[in-house]
């Protein structure tokens, strides 16, 4: 019998960041997280279920996967198959609709993607928590990626515990966007996964992002309760100012950040003297993600223009959509 599912899941940025596992295995992380689900960034993930397959398969955006991708994805389906009780392999074929370069290509909607797609093709049935739960077994960030709008990841303690669930906002995201400036990173990257974990293992900044972690989430829950874009902008520059120093205290320290980020970064500061509220952030790479109201969003554009060609400039509004089944 030949089962198959079809699913779309947006990617999402994070306003409040995961940095640091405290299980490998089950991607517990070391801390709550919030994100914003991006209108523009998808993925649609169709599977097929078939006892004639002998292995999973892969091919993403028309191309099959390299061993290495296949593998990892190997490994989620492994994880499926527990879920499931059926020994069957799969046919993955997966579209990423991101702007060439954007650099925002991300196994969180991705394996969000995936996870709603085996869902509905094996009729497991699970709830958006449980789907988060499962989604979060191939890359952490993809939990938050089963629901839109704004949405926390609980670090829980074990993979009963560990899910995300949205955040209720009274539908705030709709009056705000994102504007992502594409840097031309020429560094060799560090992958977030090995990033957080030489940072959790030696940076001696670690304990300092621990320490203030709980803080910051709920400032940002209280920030959108009272819809405070100051007040939310204030705590999400720190938030992740903080999580790039804890890459300098590593051994070896490291950076994801380039010049052209610190550009960036300064022209959101100068929007700001100017009376255009707009706030950044940067995840495991150069290139900076900035919050704004949509009343000032061509104002931060004009200013980012003089510095950054229109390839460079990306914007996305926020959308409320979680997990869709297209098929
Ligand atoms: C985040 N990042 O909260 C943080 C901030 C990057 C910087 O989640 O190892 O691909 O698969 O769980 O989810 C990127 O890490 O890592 C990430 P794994 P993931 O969005």
């Amino acid at each position: 019998m030949v089962m198959s599912g079809k699913a779309r899941a947006h990617t999402n940025i994070a306003i409040i960041k995961y940095w640091g596992k405290a299980d490998d295995t089950y991607i517990i992380p070391m801390n709550n997280s919030i994100s914003v689900a991006l209108d523009r960034f998808y993925t649609e993930t169709e599977v097929t279920f078939d006892e004639s397959y002998d292995k999973d398969t892969l091919v993403l955006n028309g191309e099959p996967v390299n061993e290495k991708e296949l593998k990892k994805i190997s490994r989620f389906m492994d994880v499926v198959r527990d879920y499931s009780q059926q020994p069957l392999y799969a046919h993955i074929e997966s579209e990423n609709f991101v702007p060439t370069a954007a650099g925002l290509a991300s196994s969180a909607s991705a394996y969000a993607a995936l996870a709603a797609a085996c869902n509905h093709a094996l009729s497991l049935n699970l709830s958006d928590k449980d789907l988060s739960r499962l989604a979060r077994r191939g890359s952490g960030s993809a939990s938050r990626s089963v629901f839109g709008g704004f949405v926390e990841w609980e670090k829980g303690h074990d993979d009963k515990t560990s899910f995300s669930h949205p955040i209720e906002s009274d539908r705030w995201e709709d009056e705000l966007s994102m504007i992502i400036v594409v840097i031309n990173d020429k560094a060799k990257s560090v992958s977030s996964r090995s990033g957080m974990a030489l940072t959790r293992e030696t940076s001696r900044f670690y304990q300092y992002w621990l320490d203030h972690i709980e803080a910051d989430i709920a400032e940002a829950k209280a920030a959108i309760s009272d819809k405070d874009f100051q007040r939310l902008g204030e705590v999400i520059e720190a938030n992740g100012l903080r999580m790039h120093a804890t890459n300098l205290g590593a051994q070896p320290p490291f950076t994801y950040l380039a010049p052209e980020s610190y550009q960036a970064m300064a022209i959101v500061h100068h929007c700001r003297t100017l009376g255009y509220p707009c706030y950044f952030t940067m995840d495991a790479g150069a290139n900076v993600k900035i919050l704004v109201q949509k009343e000032h969003q061509q104002a931060v554009v004009s200013e980012l223009a003089k510095t950054f060609n229109d390839e460079q400039i990306i914007l996305s509004d926020i959308t409320r959509s979680g997990i869709e089944i297209i098929g």
